[in-house]
């Protein structure tokens, strides 16, 4: 880390050890001549981090994805996740002692299904593998004992290679398959049996609509389909589908309240909401456009697990013919709305490569806009935080920032993201915004799919040799705001202005 940036932040740090209580929201004088606006938080909210299994785990071979890090040039540099990535599971006493230091009280973290069961054969005679129970058993009884809250993901994109080989990208695998959702629902429930004693939180799946657009419209993900919008399309519902089927499977094995609040599940997908612009802001082509693309992006599935209503077409209304209103097969399955937040989007009619069916092109990264830009060059803009917030609060539900962060290698504009989009979401609580927690992404450095190691996400890093582990500078910020449970403006105003982040594939 630059000098310079360890100064400010270390100012950070003790601005933030002088400082008083204050009700939410109100401006404070910490002292007798700087007054500084405090963004609280409630008592209850829980600050943590997020990893998944994939991206931490060593040695994953049953994994579609370990199968796809074989294939050349899949993975930017060559990089490959038993390549040195931080080996989660034979470090567990350390991540834990990073979230304990830090005062993290929740740990969002992915159970395997393919390292649980790495063959057919286990799964059908349910005979998990006994080494990756006693992993996993050990990392949730070393969060029990730290009283930190797991959060558990049960599908973050890899997929056991016996339902998804991406050797064989024009069959049907994965989610395309058509007993792909009762098999995760099977999975899903073996989990809340054997673990819901210790869970209480539980994702399905990780952004499934990322996850369909990585394999079947960028190409990026197996399996490594390019335009294939039909088979996107599909495989968005089916994932919207394998949620119901899971949500209820949790339900009916996790009856066991493990931390008293009167619920013994909480149950959501992990979606991924963003902000979107017009490419041109004067072209009413490009803002329709946008608001269509904003409507499947951050709606389509929810509308579908909280309401029941299935626009089968994507057209944004529930008129065709095989659209359906509050199907009882799907609606009000989720406890609360999980999602994560990055960035911001431009939307256009015209320029670029128009997708069909939503009749528009989409930027995500290096995109014409005077904001600052991230080490893999998407947009930093925090205001985004409360819009999605805002958006999502009309579902009537709890929710939860199940991931935000940033690639920031050198650690130079971590600590003010952490703190201004976090003083976005005290905003948004005041607003009226039911959140319950904020997941930082990601409690240390890991393999970041097809762009391996270069981008670094990580309040922490580590020695890929030994494994071990170090905070970042940011880390030191994060944890004084959840021991405050407050942002301090003053504290934002002393961190250095952002400045562009190094280039990432
Ligand atoms: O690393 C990913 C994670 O797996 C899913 N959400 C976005 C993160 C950063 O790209």
């Amino acid at each position: 880390m630059r000098k310079t940036a360890l100064l400010f932040v270390l100012l950070v740090v003790l601005a933030a050890c002088s400082s008083s209580g204050s009700p939410k929201g109100q401006p404070v004088t910490t002292d007798a001549s700087t007054p500084s606006e405090a963004y609280s938080f409630p008592a209850e909210f829980l600050f943590g981090s997020a990893t998944a299994g994939f991206q931490v785990e060593k040695g994953n071979t049953a994994a579609d994805w370990w199968v796809w890090a074989n294939t050349q040039n899949r993975i930017a540099n060559g990089d490959h996740p038993d390549r040195g990535g931080p080996d989660a599971l034979a470090h567990v006493d350390d991540d834990v002692a990073l979230l304990t230091s830090s005062g993290q009280r929740v740990y969002r973290f992915s159970i395997e299904w393919s390292r649980l069961y790495p063959t057919r054969e286990q799964f059908d005679r349910d005979e998990p593998d006994a080494t990756a129970v006693a992993s996993y058993s050990r990392l949730l009884d070393a969060l029990s004992l730290a009283k930190i809250v797991p959060m558990v993901t049960l599908h973050h994109f890899a997929s056991p290679s016996w339902l998804s080989d991406p050797t064989k990208p024009n069959d049907p695998e994965a989610w395309e398959r058509s007993e792909m959702g009762a098999l995760f629902a099977t999975f899903a429930a073996r989990v809340a049996t054997r673990w819901g004693h210790q869970v209480d939180w539980w994702v399905t799946i990780n952004e499934p609509l990322n996850a369909a657009i990585g394999g079947y419209v960028q190409g990026s993900f197996p399996p490594g389909q390019i335009l294939a919008i039909d088979r996107a399309l599909s495989v968005v519902k089916a994932t919207a589908r394998a949620h119901a089927l899971a949500y209820d499977a949790i339900h009916e094995k996790d009856t066991r309240d493990a931390d008293g609040d009167g619920r013994a599940a909480w149950v959501s997908p992990a979606l991924h909401q963003r902000t979107f612009h017009p490419y041109d802001p004067e072209s009413q082509a490009d803002k329709d456009a946008t608001a269509h693309v904003q409507g499947l992006w951050n709606r389509w599935f929810a509308d579908v697990i909280v309401f029941g209503n299935w626009d089968d077409d994507f057209d944004g209304k529930l008129d065709g013919a095989n659209d359906r209103t509050s199907d009882v097969t799907l609606r009000g399955r989720a406890d609360y709305l999980g999602f994560n937040y990055y960035s911001d989007t431009l939307v256009s009619a015209s320029r670029g490569i128009v997708l069909p069916v939503i009749n528009a092109a989409i930027y995500q990264a290096a995109m014409p806009t005077e904001r600052p830009k991230t080490d893999t060059r998407w947009d930093i803009y925090p205001e985004g935080m409360g819009t999605v917030l805002d958006e999502l609060k009309a579902y009537g539900l709890p929710l939860f920032i199940t991931e935000n962060g940033i690639a920031d290698a050198v650690d130079q504009n971590r600590a003010r993201f952490v703190l201004e989009h976090l003083r976005e979401v005290s905003r948004a609580i005041s607003r009226g915004a039911d959140v319950r927690g904020y997941l930082h992404w990601s409690l240390i450095d890991n393999f970041e799919w097809a762009s391996g190691f270069c981008p670094r996400f990580g309040l922490a890093t580590y020695d890929p040799d030994n494994g071990r582990r170090t905070e970042r500078a940011s880390l030191l910020v994060y944890t004084r705001v959840i021991a405050n449970k407050r942002v301090e403006q003053r504290d934002i105003d002393t961190l250095p202005a952002y400045a562009n982040g190094t280039t990432c594939p």
